[in-house]
């Protein structure tokens, strides 16, 4: 069986990352682990030996490069078969998938204005842009996902969709923007994943700063 290699950048910062890298740990698929922090001498140096538009997370496995997140949880989803996937039902499953391919090109405003930076310590950040828009949407789809299923995941069981949703997930926390009771509860319930917390303490391990990605007042 060949080996899987992935390529990620700085777990504080890599919101992309973070989804393939915890779409492996949370179904216990083993893999090498290649990082390369964003932003310095590095990563460019290094990140088109692996990387057609360098960016990370990259997997290798075999002969198949693949370049993109939602692309690399596909791949392991259908070559591994793991516990972890899409919802079984199959109109759960068209919702799952529509949440995912919206988290993967929306949300702008919650993106620009507050970056994922999971060792920073929770504050109270005021609201910048049009970010409240992005909170309203997102609040109304998870409640959606919620009151459907029951929790505690978007989908009652863990799922792609709640994995998709973690670099917001430590967002909403980092930052602690308003969202309903049921939202709340279900960032402490992904937060709590010991994935999770396996991710976000390798993080407070790292040093390099991406200024870009820090909070400005
Ligand atoms: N659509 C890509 C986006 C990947 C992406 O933008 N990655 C960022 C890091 S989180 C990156 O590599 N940035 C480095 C750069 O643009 O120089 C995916 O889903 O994987």
């Amino acid at each position: 069986m060949d080996e899987l290699t992935l390529v990620i950048g700085n777990k504080n910062y890599s919101s992309w990352s973070l989804r393939a890298w915890l779409y492996l740990a949370v179904n216990d698929i083993p893999f090498e682990e290649i990082r390369l922090p964003l932003d310095t001498p590095r990563f460019y140096q290094h990140i088109h030996e692996y990387s057609p538009t360098g960016c990370v997370p990259v997997l290798h496995h075999g002969e198949v490069w693949v370049w993109d997140s939602l692309a690399i949880i596909e791949y392991v989803e259908r070559t591994f078969a793991p516990q972890i996937g899409w919802p079984a039902d199959p109109k759960a499953r068209a919702v799952a998938l529509s949440a995912v391919m919206e988290m993967h090109a929306g949300f702008p405003e919650l993106r620009k204005h507050y970056p994922m930076n999971c060792r920073k310590p929770s504050f109270q950040a005021p609201l910048r842009g049009e970010v409240r828009k992005d909170l309203t949407r997102l609040d109304h789809l998870w409640r959606n996902c919620l009151d459907a299923s029951r929790g505690p995941a978007l989908f009652g069981r863990l799922s792609i969709a709640d994995v998709y949703f973690a670099p917001v997930v430590f967002r909403l926390h980092t930052y602690q923007l308003p969202m309903s009771q049921p939202c709340l509860d279900y960032v402490e319930w992904m937060l709590a994943l010991p994935q999770m917390q396996a991710w976000a303490e390798a993080a407070r391990q790292e040093t390099e700063i991406v200024v870009a990605d820090e909070w400005q007042d």
